[in-house]
């Protein structure tokens, strides 16, 4: 059993969520959703609402108004409203379109509701990696406060009840397991649903083959805007405008939304430079929240017009397979949606109650491939000196141990970082020591699990050379970090690390940031770099490292601190 500060961490792993969630972290709710427009002006979204009411009206109107216009209407009889199809385009909806129709809506609900409790945490969207106060260009949250030990922590929201998923405040962990988890089941949904329209024809159905659905989807626009329907033709032939819309949603929303997703991996964005350094982790979540708009957006006019336009004809033909005007297809839509109902009722709670097993099963389904993408190690160079952001938010638990505190105000001249365990040769270094062995040096990006970004200069030494100088012993398979500070649960915050990992070329002790002798907010002494996982994983103010073979026996056995409390994991390549 190897000596160390075992005797410092809380045994506890959660194995439920309740008021004392996250270190009773209290509700806080944030403002309306709002985007800049200009240097400093910011519109509430809500106003959405009353002037999109008003344009359809006027919309309405207008439409109503030029239709009686004899050139409008010799051009709606010249595009009455769809393109003509190949002859060997199939007739009607086969049942796998009615199942996968159903599958794609039930995964997205979940997706959806995680996703909004996702961007919850850090409730500000960015076009840029610096992601400092003022470069929000939306945000659900007042201005950053000018405290400048503000954690980002302390920026997340509380969504309404029923809203997000699981919805209390700060529950990313447990909100990225049905995030990433649900998705692999919808993207697989997705490419059987690719392969199926493609080896069956239905693709013809599904893309534009002539410009002329350009004035087609005009004429179909103003004859929906005018409330003169243009004539159901759906079993056989999409309208211009329809076509376009569900063109967009299978073939440019749905892999936008799978790409932009990897965009926000730390570990693919240190391997596809160009790339991300080009578009960086915020543009890309910043585009995944377009794409969820435009999802959204096209979920309530589908559904509006699906029920308006001959509701009983258009539900038997995805729910009953037949182009006829009986109940049946409605009563298989109306069980379909008891489905909907029981999993977006129930999910909450049963989250609340068995978080460990929507954790196990969200790590079934992406574990594969966060484990897959922690193989990549990258070198330095991705970014230079002119990279640094200006601003790089705080995280975290700050330590409040009288031993930190002593040491702090001797200016660390008592500090000894412990490196012990299964290793021939355990060492106490001092600060001194540690600046004498090889320097190394990074610019690299943080990615916090939150969603925030930025780019720092790392100064210190490689945990190549620790492991040189420790030696551990061959049945070492993990490396415990230990910090001063505690968790927001009580005990230490702790994290164990893949041995493999410490030989990395992006993985360090960091003693310096940006030039200058690490600060207390950002972790002062020492802190951990390993750039193919998320923030989380990056131990602050650490005291001790431990070399071991498995982590069952330390803290709450799930591999650290987080994931005992928060339901992290305890590997987050992405
Ligand atoms: N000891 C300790 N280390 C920690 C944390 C913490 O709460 N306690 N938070 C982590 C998280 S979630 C992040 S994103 C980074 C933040 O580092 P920064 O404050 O330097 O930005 O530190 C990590 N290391
Ligand atoms: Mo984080």
């Amino acid at each position: 059993m190897p000596a160390g500060f075992q005797g410092e961490l809380s045994r506890e792993a959660n194995t439920s969520i309740d008021g004392s969630w996250a270190g009773s972290i209290p509700a806080q709710y944030g403002v309306a959703p709002r985007v800049r427009v200009g240097a400093r002006k910011w519109f509430n979204l809500l106003w959405l609402i009353p002037i999109g009411f008003v344009l359809l009206v006027v919309g309405i109107a207008v439409a109503r108004g030029i239709r009686e216009l004899p050139g409008v209407q010799a051009f709606i009889a010249q595009y009455p409203g769809t393109s003509s199809l190949p002859g060997d385009a199939p007739v009607g909806f086969p049942a796998w379109v009615g199942w996968q129709h159903f599958l794609n809506l039930f995964f997205m609900i979940f997706i959806i509701r995680s996703g909004w409790q996702i961007l919850a945490d850090h409730p500000r969207l960015y076009w840029t990696r610096h992601s400092g106060p003022g470069r929000n260009w939306f945000r659900m949250q007042i201005p950053v406060p000018a405290d400048p030990l503000y954690t980002a922590k302390q920026d997340s929201i509380t969504l309404p009840a029923g809203v997000g998923l699981p919805g209390r405040r700060h529950t990313i962990g447990l909100a990225r397991w049905w995030h990433l988890g649900v998705d692999t089941l919808w993207l697989l949904n997705g490419l059987v649903f690719y392969v199926l329209l493609f080896s069956t024809g239905q693709w013809l159905r599904l893309v534009p083959l002539h410009w002329d659905v350009i004035p087609n989807s005009i004429s179909v626009a103003l004859q929906y805007l005018s409330l003169d329907w243009p004539v159901e033709t759906g079993w056989t032939n999409y309208n211009g405008l329809q076509l376009i819309a569900y063109f967009i949603t299978v073939f440019i929303a749905a892999p936008l939304a799978l790409i932009t997703g990897l965009g926000m991996s730390p570990a693919l964005s240190t391997k596809f430079r160009w790339i991300s350094s080009v578009f960086s982790i915020q543009v890309a979540r910043s585009l995944h929240f377009l794409v969820m708009c435009w999802f959204a957006l096209f979920i309530i006019i589908h559904v509006t017009l699906v029920l308006a336009t001959g509701a009983l004809n258009n539900l038997n033909h995805m729910y009953a397979s037949q182009n006829t005007e009986s109940w049946a297809g409605f009563w298989i839509f109306a069980a379909s949606m008891v489905v909907v109902v029981v999993g977006w009722v129930a999910a909450t709670p049963l989250t609340y109650r068995y978080p460990r097993m929507v954790q196990r099963v969200g790590y079934a389904l992406i574990g594969p491939a966060q484990r897959l993408f922690e193989h990549i190690d990258s070198k330095p160079g991705q970014y230079t000196e002119k990279d640094i952001s200006p601003y790089f938010w705080h995280n975290g638990k700050y330590p409040e141990s009288p031993e930190y505190q002593r040491l702090r105000d001797g200016n660390f001249a008592n500090y000894r970082l412990r490196v012990s365990g299964l290793v021939e040769n355990p060492v106490e270094l001092d600060l001194d020591q540690l600046r004498k062995l090889p320097h190394h040096e990074q610019i690299t990006q943080h990615f916090c699990i939150q969603g925030w970004s930025g780019v720092a200069q790392w100064g210190g030494v490689s945990m190549q050379t620790i492991v040189d100088l420790v030696k551990p012993n061959p049945d070492v398979k993990w490396v415990i970090f230990y910090s001063f500070a505690d968790g927001s649960d009580g005990g230490i915050y702790y994290d164990a690390q893949p041995i493999e990992q410490m030989s990395y070329h992006l993985t360090m002790l960091a003693y310096d940031m940006n030039n200058e002798t690490l600060t207390y907010g950002h972790g002062a002494p020492l802190r951990l770099r390993n750039e193919v996982q998320l923030g989380f994983k990056m131990v602050k103010w650490i005291k001790g490292i431990e070399f071991v073979k498995d982590f069952s026996e330390i803290g709450g056995a799930e591999g650290g601190y987080n994931n005992d409390h928060e339901f992290f994991g305890y590997r987050q390549s992405i």
